[in-house]
């Protein structure tokens, strides 16, 4: 399969909701495989397909360490059924934000229903990392970023800051 490339901030599309996948196809198993492969690459242990610019609600995450067996799980249309009251706190980053870190405060724990490769309906508790990772990427779907989660200062600072990195790389282009 392939190594695709990651869309990055400011660029728009990172904005725009993803459309539902009504069937399992090649093309969708092409994605899903490209998904992997570029998510293992960066690496990172969540991907969502805008990232790549594939406007489609699949997920890919892995949160196997770099020494253990790896542990790929694709969400093809994940939806939160259930969230808990209590809330955790993780430093998260994004591979569509490099070297950019923040808290932010999500359920500590979630229940998703998804669609699996196999094309049935699958339905996963979430808890710790998994939790957050799963939500995270679920934002991406919507077009929200975990910046969006922070306060209007800081993310107008992150904003500009990879706006002015972007206007770099097209000079140097
Ligand atoms: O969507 C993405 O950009 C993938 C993220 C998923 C993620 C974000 C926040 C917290 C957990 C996962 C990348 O994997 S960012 C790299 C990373 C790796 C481990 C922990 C935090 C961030
Ligand atoms: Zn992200």
């Amino acid at each position: 399969m392939a190594i695709r490339p990651l869309v990055l901030l400011p660029d728009p599309v990172l904005k725009q909701p993803s459309a539902p996948v009504e069937k399992v196809t090649d093309e969708i198993r092409t994605l899903a495989a490209d998904m992997l492969d570029t998510m293992y690459d960066a690496p990172g242990i969540g991907l969502a397909a805008i990232q790549i610019g594939v406007p489609k609600r699949v997920v890919t995450i892995d949160l196997a360490k770099q020494d253990e067996e790896k542990r790929p799980i694709v969400f093809i249309n994940p939806e939160v059924t259930w969230a808990s009251e209590e809330n955790s706190v993780y430093e998260e980053g994004c591979l569509s934000i490099p070297e950019y870190y923040e808290e932010v405060e999500r359920p500590a724990s979630v229940r998703v229903r998804y669609m699996g490769l196999d094309g049935a309906t699958h339905e996963l508790q979430a808890d710790g990392l998994m939790a957050t990772c799963i939500q995270h990427e679920i934002d991406h779907l919507n077009g929200v970023l975990f910046i969006d989660h922070l306060s209007r200062l800081k993310r107008e600072r992150c904003i500009k800051k990879f706006a002015k990195q972007a206007k770099e790389r097209e000079r140097g282009a």
